[in-house]
């Protein structure tokens, strides 16, 4: 039967595909004023979870206004980075909830 030849082919076809590293997902949880983690490293192309577990908005505002996250009670938003660089943010809303993403090329 062929079957025997397929299958090698395929595995070996899949194994030289470039494919670009494998995006990931992190959560960042807001949680009772707190940002945490407070700092995260992640990747251009990761998409980053926001998870609001308080009852009231909350923004993830980059200093750099790169970026401007809200997040209505008890809800999870997500976004995907698009930019690298050492990001600064905190919540608009309770300037005292900071926190820092480094996200690399
Ligand atoms: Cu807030």
């Amino acid at each position: 039967m062929k079957l025997g030849w397929i299958l090698p082919i395929a595995a070996s076809l899949m194994a030289g595909m470039s494919v670009p590293a494998a995006a990931a997902t992190l959560q960042i949880t807001m949680d009772n004023l707190v940002i945490s983690p407070a700092e995260a490293s992640a990747k251009v192309g990761d998409t980053i979870e926001w998870i609001n577990n308080d009852v009231f908005v909350h923004s993830a505002t980059a200093r750099n206004g790169d970026w401007d996250i809200n997040m209505p009670a008890k809800k999870t938003v997500t976004s995907i980075l698009k930019k690298a660089g050492t990001i600064e943010y905190y919540c608009r809303f309770h300037p005292n909830m900071k926190a820092k993403l480094t996200v690399a090329p």
